[in-house]
This record gives C-alpha cells, structure tokens and sequence, in this order.
C-alpha cells in the first residue's frame, strides 16, 4: 500500500515528506495506521548523526498513537480497529529480561531493531523500489507503519490518541523513572537537570510521588513557567552562576545535596554535576539522557565510594503491554497531564517546522497529526 511519510534520507539534513511503499505485515506483525505522533529530542539527536545506532535512509519517530488496521499470521492478542501505542521498549513476556522480574529492557528483538530492520531481517518500507529502514521498531513518521505484535501496547479506544500518544516515549519516561527506577518516597529531594519534555515529566513523577522539594535546572529560564505550574519549587537557571559549578550551587541550596537527581539532557558534563550534587551517603542520580558517539562520563570515583549510586533509566522502567494500558487510564482519570506538554500541532508536511521548534527551546513537545 501506499504511504505519507516523512523520510530520513541521510543525517543532518531535513526530512523529506514523500508517497512511500508499506508491505503488509508478516506472521507476528501488525499493520498500524499512526494518527499522530510526537517529536521526541531522541528523533532529532538520530537526525544529527550522533547515533552510534543511526543508519539511513529510515522513517524515524516513536512517540505514536494510531489504530490496528491489518494483522499477519498468528497474532492472537490484536485485532483490526483496536487502539494502540507503538513500543520501542517490546514486552514479549518470555525471554530472559521479561522473566527476570528486574528490568523493562525486553531482548526478544533488540538486535533487529538496532539495525532497522523486522525480526525476519527485511524492512517493510520502500520508495521506488529502495528500501527505507524502519527505526526504534516504530516509525511512527509514516501514516502507516508496521509493527510486531510484542511491540504494540493496546489501549482504551477512548483516548484521544493525538494525546496519549505522548505516552509512547516522554511522559512515561519521565513519570516511569521517578516511580520505577529511583523510587522516590516522600519528603525527598529532588533536581531535574532538563526542562523537556522528560524533564517536565520528571517534575510530575516527583509531585505524584510527593517529593519534597523539586529544584529545576535549566539553561532556558522560559522553561520554569511549565515546571512551577506542574509543582516545582525551586529554579536555577546555570547561566546566573559562570563562576560556580551547578553541581555546588545546588549541594549549598539544599545544605548538603539532593536525595535524587535526574538527567534529562544528554549532556555528560551536567550528568557529573547530576551526580555530584546527590547528598553524601545516599543520593542517587538517574541518567535519562542520551549521550552521543564517543561521549563517555566521568567522575571521581570517590562519589561513588562515599554512597553516592549513578543509575539509569530507559522509558521509566516500564513494561508497556503490561503497564501503558494503565497509564492511559490515569490520564483519562485526570492524574497525569499531558495537554500543558504539547505546544504545537500540525500536520505532517511541517514536521520540520516541529524539529526546529525543540532547536529553538521554543516546543516542549509537537504533535503531528496524520
Ligand atoms: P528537550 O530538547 O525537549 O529538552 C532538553 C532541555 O535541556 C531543554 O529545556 C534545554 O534548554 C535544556 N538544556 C540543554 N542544555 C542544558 C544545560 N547544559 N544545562 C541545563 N539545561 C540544559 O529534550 P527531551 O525530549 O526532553 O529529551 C531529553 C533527553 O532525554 C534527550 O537526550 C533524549 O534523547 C532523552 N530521552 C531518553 C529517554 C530514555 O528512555 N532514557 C526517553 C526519551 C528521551
Ligand atoms: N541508539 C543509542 C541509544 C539510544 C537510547 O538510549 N535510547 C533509549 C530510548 S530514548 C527514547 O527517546 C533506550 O530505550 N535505550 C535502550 C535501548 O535498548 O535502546 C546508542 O547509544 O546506541
Ligand atoms: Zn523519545
Ligand atoms: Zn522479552
């Protein structure tokens, strides 16, 4: 079948809007017509070519919400019409990590994913008889994508999927790590280095876990307006401090250091100071952030000897198939806040409108809608 997509044609440059070719989907697979979908800075970062894991020409985003259309050979758990967030984070139930009981990081397919391609090995996209790669297992940039079946979490038809599409990768994310991985109690500490998308999410896990304070960094003091108005306390704009490191700055505003911090940049500079500014003994510090090619952190190691513990989180330590559902219900329920998140809509052919928004600082996050 024929597609609207928006195609990656190589790094760096923009995304072209173009008809592509969408085979139909293979034992295990699920055909999915995307309704919309969000710009996550991880789209632009594989854009840029700072993705060890990038390859091109692909179909990229991951942020998706959309509604089963087809369904190959022996997929039992979806049916055509159903509503459906794309996972990049699968939950197959059966391989070693699902069992574990320990992580969200389902292996049944990471290796294919990592290389653009289905289980089998083959794309399903093509233009002109050239192949397009698939990316994160979602391609949620092309109006319809195909999936596999562990890769689709469904949920209730209805949410307005130009909403909970959100809860594809960001807000679960940011909500997911406070929750899932740090396990903040209440009372604690927190800072939030990164106002993003993630960021603002983060703010909101610290609120619903009832955090004490909430300190939020960022080098863009637009952003705080967000972050008091989802329940922040404190804001440190870096840029008011050139001679101090930030990681001080926040250690001398809490007497001591924080109880969590939370990386939500990709910067391995901020992710020391994320670290360092975690209160001896027992302070924690979530790395959510995605680092580019060659980047490496680093950090006495005597931070970590004297208690300090440097984690890390990947969609907020949620098993989708299992957990989403359930996250778009407190959404429907009123707990988690998506509306104030999304800054722009628009249609596809100004997606890169979209991606020079994050640029700019100026979007927290665009929707496409198809
Ligand atoms: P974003 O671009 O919307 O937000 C980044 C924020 O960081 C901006 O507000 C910016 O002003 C601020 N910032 C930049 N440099 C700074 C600095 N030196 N000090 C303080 N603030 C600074 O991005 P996003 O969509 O919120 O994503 C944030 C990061 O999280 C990215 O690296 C993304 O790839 C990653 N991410 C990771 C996961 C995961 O599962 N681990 C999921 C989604 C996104
Ligand atoms: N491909 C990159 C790493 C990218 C990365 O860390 N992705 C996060 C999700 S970011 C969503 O916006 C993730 O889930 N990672 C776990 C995984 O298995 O990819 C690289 O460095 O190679
Ligand atoms: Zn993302
Ligand atoms: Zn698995």
């Amino acid at each position: 079948m024929k597609s609207r997509a928006a195609v990656a044609w190589e790094a760096g440059k923009p995304l072209s809007i173009e008809e592509i070719d969408v085979q139909g989907p293979k034992a295990g697979e699920v055909l999915v017509r995307i309704v919309a979908t969000g710009v996550c800075h991880t789209d632009l970062f594989t854009l840029s070519g700072a993705d060890p894991e990038g390859a091109f020409p692909v179909i990229l985003g991951h942020e998706g919400g959309g509604i089963v259309e087809e369904v190959g050979e022996g997929v039992t758990s979806l049916k055509p019409g159903d509503h459906v967030i794309p996972l990049y984070t699968p939950e197959c139930g059966e391989c070693a990590f699902c069992r574990s009981g320990k992580t969200n990081l389902c292996q049944k397919i990471r290796v294919t994913q990592g290389q653009g391609v289905m289980p089998d090995g083959t794309s399903r996209f093509s233009m002109g008889g050239k192949q397009l790669l698939h990316y994160m297992g979602t391609s949620t940039f092309s109006e319809y994508t195909v999936l596999p079946e562990i890769s689709l979490a469904k949920i209730n038809k209805d949410a307005p999927l130009d909403k909970v599409c959100l809860l594809g990768c960001g807000v679960t994310t940011g909500i997911g790590a406070v929750l899932n991985t740090a396990k903040v109690e209440p009372g604690a500490s927190v800072a939030v280095f990164g106002m993003g998308g993630i960021g603002l999410s983060v703010v909101q896990g610290a609120v619903m876990a009832k955090a004490g304070r909430i300190i939020c960094v960022d080098t863009n003091p637009a952003k705080f307006e967000m972050a008091k108005m989802l329940g922040a306390t404190d804001f440190v704009n870096p840029k008011d401090y050139p001679d101090t490191p930030i990681q001080q700055v926040i250690v001398e505003l809490t007497g001591g250091g924080v109880d969590y911090s939370f990386e939500c940049i990709g910067n391995v500079d901020v992710m020391r100071a994320a670290l360092e500014c975690c209160h001896k003994g027992w302070g924690e510090s979530i790395i959510i952030g995605v680092a580019g090619a060659g980047q490496e952190i680093r950090t006495r190691p005597f931070q970590l000897v004297t208690g300090r513990v440097w984690r890390g989180s990947a969609f907020g330590g949620v098993k989708g198939r299992t957990e989403l559902p359930g996250y778009v219900d407190r959404y429907m329920g009123g707990e988690i806040k998506i509306d104030p998140m999304i800054t722009y809509t628009m249609g596809l052919d100004d997606i890169n409108r979209a991606f020079d928004l994050m640029h700019e600082g100026k979007a927290i996050r665009s929707v496409i809608i198809f």
